[in-house]
């Protein structure tokens, strides 16, 4: 962009400052690479864009742009970036005038969903371990300290800060891969308004200790009661994991030590010999008559499991809605939102089970929704406005998600259609209609099939998917009784009458007269999916990508190999390749010239004819060069955000000229 016409609104020492960053930035860019890869000067190799990540990492710089998507790899160490100071200093600074940060991706979103009035989300991915979650939390630190508010939308904005220690104490766990493992995925809408008041500082200690758990609980509403029976609850899955069983001489299961089971029945405040009963019989209703039928010891253990994780699983998702509820704004005015995404990773452990199977297929959706709004959008839109676009191929999972979620023919329908089947149907029988329907689809291998497909041997009660993110061996064994989750009818009962005020909560007895089949837990996991989905489908995306670099948390230590292998399944290079060949910023012709029209004597104040033709005289007038933009049917694009920022600089320089000329006048008066 030539500057020439721009001068009269534009301070020198913006130039002069732009460059001397510029000049430094030379010097400094053999060592520590480019800041955004999209200025990489090789073509666009996947060696020159891991040469520059370990660069940057060595230099211990963790944040690399990909235009405006932010790539991140886990330094796995305490960095000094996170600082209050730091805060400030991205506040309203245009992108990319200093390194790239979460702060700027959360800024930028704040500023745009202020100047658009539209909803945003940020949607953070990447596999288990790589810092989802911690780079979640910094954003909910950066908005709470930096984004002016009302008080009231403080109040909510502090109470969703402090439900993150509780619900990591409770929703987190260490599994091979993650000391610190979300074991649920948490989308949380934070909530603005405009008014711009008094910005409170709020300090943030997010040692996930008890201590804090226990204050957060008093600032989220929680009573002493509420504690003493969520705390109560806890103590009792403790205790029921404890509890052994051996056979009688008729082969029954009986309870091996009377002490555990003690503590339960008090601490769930249920009664002892019902409870006792309970996990060792089954009732069974046979024509009106209710029978009691003795459990062996593996059915006696599978009952103790299933109420275990019944009890702390209907916990979990009650201290999420009483948490929900707390945070839920009552002011009516309108707000909008920017969404937080911080799911479960891709992972891989030595057995995988149904877990597995869930987490990955949530991952492989939303790899499929970033697919979807950046690859697949971005060159669809060239096309539709008329743009010359050379289309970049890529590898659409939507093949993957099909596989496993399609109506009738997918992975969870068979599932649950062998859970139909009580009494006939087994986990074998489950791979045996795999085999059957879904065996010659390229992602799907079992045993059977797996000479054909892979050399890799696998065993007979397994199966493997070849997600977008790498191959996982998922073991078919339980798959039917957890995507059942079957709770016998008389330990419902027992729970449903329980002392202990959320037990009681959290079993209804109408649940006991409903004749309908329960959803199965895969349909559920999949619905809230899909409704996930489409929330975020209503709002404007920013990307934070991780990447974890190496196996064994260790610091500073980048592992080729195994960044190579997520920068390739996370579609980087694609995405790269589409952003070196497109624009950086698109604005439909009316939005962009209701904004900069002060900045032209054609368009200001008001400008009559076509927005399109508006916004042609508009950048003529402030010099536009041909390579810095396109003109599509209903939107100007842009080459380079650069291009954009220095219309944007210009923009704010004119305004408080217009402001300052408006009160002098005033004064004047
Ligand atoms: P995840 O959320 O992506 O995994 P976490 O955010 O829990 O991963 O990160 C794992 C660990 O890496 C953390 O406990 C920190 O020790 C370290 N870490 C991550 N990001 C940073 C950072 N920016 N600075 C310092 N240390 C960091 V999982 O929840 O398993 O998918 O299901
Ligand atoms: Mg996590």
């Amino acid at each position: 962009m030539s500057y020439g016409n721009m001068e009269e609104v534009r301070k020198e020492e913006v130039e002069d400052n732009t460059d001397i960053i510029m000049e430094g930035a030379l010097i400094a860019r053999d060592r520590v690479g480019v800041q955004d890869f999209v200025l990489l000067d090789s073509h666009t190799s996947e060696a020159a864009f891991l040469n520059n990540l370990r660069k940057r990492y060595q230099e211990n710089l963790i944040y690399t742009y990909i235009g405006t998507l932010l790539v991140s790899v886990n330094p796995y160490k305490e960095l000094d970036i996170y600082t209050v100071t730091q805060m400030q200093l991205y506040r309203g600074v245009n992108f990319f005038e200093l390194p790239p940060h979460l702060y700027a991706i959360a800024d930028n979103a704040y500023r745009v969903m202020c100047s658009e009035y539209n909803n945003h989300f940020i949607l953070i991915s990447g596999e288990s371990g790589a810092g989802k979650t911690e780079a979640s939390k910094k954003i909910l630190q950066y908005y709470a300290v930096t984004c002016p508010t009302t008080e009231q939308l403080q109040v909510v904005r502090d109470r969703l800060l402090l439900s993150n220690p509780v619900l990591e104490a409770f929703g987190n766990a260490k599994t091979l891969r993650n000391d610190n493992s979300s074991r649920f995925g948490k989308y949380m809408d934070i909530q603005f308004d405009f008014k711009g008041r008094c910005a409170k500082v709020f300090s943030i200690n997010d040692k996930n200790d008890w201590k804090i758990v226990r204050k957060a609980f008093s600032i989220i509403d929680f009573t002493e009661k509420d504690l003493e029976h969520l705390f109560g609850i806890v103590a009792s899955v403790l205790h029921l994991g404890n509890i052994q069983f051996e056979e009688d001489s008729n082969g029954h299961a009986i309870i091996r030590n009377g002490t555990q089971i003690k503590w339960i029945s008090k601490l769930l405040g249920v009664h002892l010999s019902i409870l006792q009963e309970a996990l060792t019989h089954r009732k069974i209703e046979a024509r009106s008559e209710e029978v009691l039928s003795p459990l062996n010891v593996d059915l006696a253990f599978y009952a103790r499991d299933a109420v275990a994780k019944a009890i702390y699983g209907r916990t979990f998702t009650w201290l999420v809605n009483k948490i929900n509820g707390s945070l839920a704004n009552k002011d009516s005015t309108r707000k909008t939102v920017i969404g937080l995404l911080d799911i479960y990773g891709f992972e891989v452990l030595d057995t995988n089970s149904f877990e597995q199977f869930c987490i990955n297929y949530c991952n492989e959706k939303l790899q499929q929704l970033l697919i979807e709004m950046t690859l697949k959008a971005e060159q669809e839109e060239y096309e539709m406005e008329g743009i010359e676009w050379e289309p970049i191929p890529y590898f659409n999972n939507k093949i993957i998600c099909d596989l496993v979620e399609q109506k009738h023919k997918g992975i969870i329908s068979i599932l649950d259609e062998e859970c139909l089947r009580p009494g006939e149907a087994t986990d074998l029988s489950f791979l045996e209609k795999l085999e059957e329907k879904v065996g010659d689809h390229a992602h799907f291998v079992t045993r059977k099939l797996a000479d054909q497909k892979t050399r890799k041997s696998i065993d007979w009660v397994d199966f493997r998917l070849l997600h977008y993110a790498g191959e996982v061996t998922y073991c078919a064994v339980g798959f039917l009784e957890k995507n059942n989750d079957l709770l016998y009818r008389n330990l419902k009962e027992v729970l449903c009458n329980s002392k202990n005020g959320i037990v009681r909560e959290c079993f209804l007895l109408s649940e006991l007269d409903s004749r309908r089949r329960p959803e199965t837990v895969a349909t559920q996991f999949k619905n809230s999916l899909m409704s996930l989905i489409e929330i975020l489908m209503s709002k404007e995306p920013s990307y934070v990508r991780c990447i974890k670099p190496n196996e064994n948390k260790e610091p500073g230590k980048f592992d080729d190999c195994l960044i190579r292998h997520q920068v390739k399944y996370l579609g980087l290079m694609e995405h790269l390749r589409v952003r070196r060949a497109g624009f950086a910023y698109r604005r439909k012709y009316e939005h962009f010239l209701q904004r900069y029209k002060s900045l032209c004597p054609a368009t200001w104040p008001h400008w009559h004819g076509p927005a399109a033709e508006g916004v042609e005289r508009l950048i003529k007038h402030i010099g536009y060069k041909p390579e810095e933009y396109k003109l599509g049917r209903t939107k100007i694009f842009i080459r380079f955000p650069k291009t954009l920022f220095a219309t944007e600089d210009a923009f704010e320089i004119r305004k408080h000229l217009l402001v300052s000329r408006l009160q002098a006048k005033y004064k004047g008066r």
